[in-house]
């Protein structure tokens, strides 16, 4: 079998190498940053160390995460592996269906826009990437994939979070989607726009910056935390993760873009 042999001698490769490649590693999610503490109404970050459960989720290019359904205890702490099997970038969302509807007609509204939260992991093809989420909450929740297109071909899971307690879940969604009636109105440039927010990520060689800010009405855009690009890389100079700072942002040709950026006290 040929198949067999190359899965094999690939492997014996791999084995023979001093060190797993960078692209064979398995990134364990933002570990420049400490875990975050937001709550979230289907949980929060999870303590790596804490995870009682790794669960393997695989998405693919027929727009279908396997499983699609899992049920987990509430409380739980779960170190997901999600792994992208298709040829084009996917992500793992986590969220309730109310959220995770509107995230989408974001996406679908900013194409291209990139943000990075606790919950949610982004895959490029062939990759693996990992989250760790702890379910503090009883009831339903989902998994979606917001690249625009996916989520409306049915890229969605269902997490149900068994209670602790008889009591009754707070969270209780159906599984409706579908049309939102928000369809994607054409995005334009927008005004700057003057906000606060804490940073979480600099990288200077992507000239990136990730910044958890409130609800920047300008750009439309509510609160969350971030990627952005920045004009100019000297920007990025004075500061660093963990800053307060004041920025300005704009779309630019459909980026969003930090123009001006300053530490505050
Ligand atoms: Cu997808």
């Amino acid at each position: 079998m040929k198949i067999h042999h190359a899965i094999l001698a690939s492997g014996l490769i791999a084995f023979a190498r001093p060190a797993l490649s960078h692209d064979e590693e398995k990134h364990e999610k933002k570990p420049d940053r400490p875990t975050s503490v937001d709550e979230k109404a289907f949980g929060r970050e999870g303590d790596p160390k804490k995870a009682s459960r790794t669960m393997n989720i695989q998405m693919s290019d027929k727009m279908r995460f396997t499983p699609a359904e899992f049920v987990v205890k509430q409380g739980e702490t779960v170190r997901f592996y999600a792994k992208n099997a298709g040829q084009v970038m996917h992500e793992m969302v986590l969220g309730t269906m109310e959220e995770l509807k509107e995230h989408s007609a974001m996406m679908q509204k900013h194409a291209g826009m990139e943000h990075d939260e606790p919950y949610m992991a982004h895959v490029a093809p062939g990759k693996t990437e990992i989250m760790v989420w702890q379910f503090t909450e009883a009831g339903e929740f989902y998994y979606g994939c917001l690249v625009p297109g996916h989520f409306e071909a049915g890229m969605i899971g269902k997490v149900k979070v068994a209670a602790k307690s008889a009591r009754a879940s707070r969270h209780t969604e159906s599984a409706t989607f579908g049309n939102s009636g928000d369809s994607a109105s054409r995005a334009s440039e927008s005004p700057a726009q003057v906000a606060e927010g804490e940073i979480r990520k600099v990288d200077r060689d992507a000239k990136k910056i990730t910044i958890k800010h409130g609800p920047l009405d300008k750009l439309e855009m509510p609160a969350m935390t971030m990627v952005f690009q920045v004009r100019d890389v000297a920007l990025l100079k004075t500061v660093k993760a963990g800053d307060r700072v004041k920025f300005e942002a704009e779309k630019i040709s459909g980026a969003f873009v930090v123009t001006k950026i300053e530490p505050v006290q």
